[in-house]
C-alpha cells in the first residue's frame, strides 16, 4: 500500500514538474503496452508456433516442473492461464491442447525491448520506459495538441514496431497517464485507443474503479465500502470524506486519476544510444548525390536529436535498402566525438559514394545511424578538432 501511495504521490507532486506554457487539457500524452511480450517474442523466432498455446516459464529447479508462468500467449489464456500460475497447473489447463513450453530468456526478451525503446525513443517527443515491455510518451509538440494528428502518430508507431520486429503492441492516447494507461488496457490485444479531452469523462465514467492506475485490492475494497464502483461514481464523491478514508495526498490522486486531470509529466528516462531516419526515396537510384540530398532533412534531424539530448557522435553509418529489400550499410568512426553538422553531411555522402559502388542494385530507400554517443561536454567538435594546431 506504501508503495502505491508512493507512486500516487509522485503523480500529485509532479504538478510542479509540468512544462510551462502548455495548458494542462491540451497535452497528448500516449501508452504503450506490447503484447503478451515474451511469449510473441518466441513466435517471431519460431513462427511454427502461431495458434498453439504457448507458456514462457521460470523453472525453479526444485523438481521438474516447478515454478510458474511467467506470461502465456493469448491461446493459452483462453484456457485459463495467466502469468504466475504454477507451471503444473498450466500444463493441467492445456492437456490435449498440444502447448509450447518454454524456458524464459530475460536477455533475448531484453534486446528486443532495448531495439524497440530506442525506436520509440526516436518517434516521440519524450520517451519514459516503465518496464520491459512499456512505456508512456509524449507527443503534445509534435502534434500540437491535435489528437487525430496524433491517432496517425500512434498508427505509425504500431507500424514501425510491426515492420522493425514483427510484434504487436496496444496504445492508449489521452491527456494524462492514467487516462493514457486505460487506453492501451482497454485496447489489447493489437489495438489503438485514442480518447480526446472532449471524451474523457464518457471513457472514464463506466470503467471499474480498480481498473485505475495504484487502485488494488484494498483500495477498491474500502471505495465499494463507500458505495463506489465506477471510475465516474469516484470522480463524483466527494472530496472530504476521500481525504479522511485514504489522506490528503492518496485521496488527492483518487480524484485527479478518476476524472482524468492527473498531472504527472513524462519523464525521459531512457539514455539514447544511437538515432537515426531512413526515407523511402522519390525514386530508385545509385546516384550517392540524389540519395544524400533527399537525406538532407534526416540529418538535420539527426543533429536536433543530438543537441537536445547533449550527445555527439562517433560512428556515422549509411543506410541503403536496395531493389530487392536487402540492407547494405557503410560506417565511419572518428577517433573523437563530433557533433558537426556539415562534416556529417559530407561523410554521409562519400559513405553513399562507396555504397553506390559495391551495391550492384539501385537504392529504393536510404537512411542515417550515428552512433557510439557521448556527452557533449567530454569532448572536442570536429572542427575544433581539425582545426591546425598554432
Ligand atoms: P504484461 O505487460 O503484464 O503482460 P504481457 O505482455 O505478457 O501480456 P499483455 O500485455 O498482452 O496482457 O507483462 C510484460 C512481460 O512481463 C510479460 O510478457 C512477462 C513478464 N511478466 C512476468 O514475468 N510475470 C508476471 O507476473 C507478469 C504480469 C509479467
Ligand atoms: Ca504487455
Amino acid at each position: 500500500m506504501d508503495k502505491i501511495q508512493n507512486r500516487a504521490s509522485r503523480f500529485q507532486n509532479s504538478l510542479n514538474g509540468r512544462p510551462r506554457g502548455i495548458p494542462f487539457l491540451s497535452r497528448v500524452i500516449g501508452h504503450v503496452d506490447l503484447d503478451y511480450f515474451y511469449a510473441q517474442v518466441e513466435e517471431v523466432e519460431n513462427p511454427s508456433l502461431r495458434g498453439r498455446p504457448i507458456i514462457v516459464c521460470v523453472f525453479s529447479g526444485r523438481t521438474e516442473d516447478s515454478g510458474v508462468v511467467s506470461t502465456a500467449n493469448y491461446k493459452a489464456r483462453e484456457f485459463g492461464v495467466h502469468s504466475g500460475m504454477p507451471i503444473v497447473q498450466a500444463k493441467k489447463k492445456l492437456e490435449g491442447h498440444d502447448p509450447e513450453v518454454i524456458r524464459m530468456n530475460h536477455e533475448k526478451y531484453e534486446a528486443v525491448s532495448n531495439r524497440i525503446m530506442e525506436e520509440l525513443g526516436e518517434l516521440v517527443d519524450v520517451l519514459e520506459p516503465t518496464g520491459i515491455d512499456e512505456a508512456f510518451f509524449d507527443i503534445t509538440n509534435s502534434t500540437g495538441g491535435d489528437y487525430s494528428r496524433a491517432r496517425g502518430l500512434a498508427e505509425s508507431i504500431k507500424t514501425a514496431i510491426t515492420k522493425s520486429e514483427n510484434l504487436t503492441c496496444s496504445i492508449g492516447i489521452g491527456r494524462s497517464k492514467v487516462v493514457a494507461k486505460l487506453g492501451s488496457d482497454t485496447s489489447k490485444p493489437g489495438g489503438l485507443t485514442v480518447i480526446s479531452p472532449e471524451a474523457t469523462e464518457s471513457f472514464l465514467a463506466p470503467l471499474d474503479a480498480s481498473k485505475l492506475y495504484g487502485v488494488g485490492p484494498k483500495t477498491t475494497l474500502i471505495l465499494e465500502e463507500m458505495g463506489i464502483r465506477t471510475v465516474g461514481e469516484l470522480a463524483k464523491s466527494s472530496p472530504p470524506e476521500l481525504e479522511r478514508r485514504f489522506g490528503r495526498k492518496f485521496g488527492g490522486y483518487l480524484l485527479a486519476a478518476a476524472t482524468g486531470t492527473d498531472a504527472d509529466s513524462v519523464v525521459a528516462g531512457l539514455e539514447p544510444t544511437q538515432f537515426s531516419r531512413i526515407v523511402t526515396l522519390r525514386r530508385d537510384t545509385s546516384d550517392p548525390k540524389e540519395v544524400t540530398e533527399q537525406l538532407s532533412a534526416g540529418i538535420k534531424y539527426i543533429h536536433g536529436k543530438l543537441a537536445s539530448s547533449g550527445k555527439s557522435f562517433k560512428t556515422v553509418t549509411a543506410i541503403g535498402i536496395l531493389t530487392d529489400m536487402s540492407t547494405k550499410t557503410k560506417s565511419k568512426t572518428f577517433e573523437t566525438a563530433v557533433s558537426d553538422l556539415t562534416m556529417t553531411g559530407e561523410t554521409v555522402s562519400a559513405l553513399f559514394d562507396e555504397l553506390s559502388r559495391t551495391a550492384g542494385k539501385e537504392f529504393r530507400r536510404a537512411g542515417v545511424r550515428v552512433s557510439s554517443l557521448e556527452d557533449v561536454e567530454d569532448q572536442t567538435s570536429l572542427s575544433e578538432f581539425l582545426r591546425p594546431a598554432r
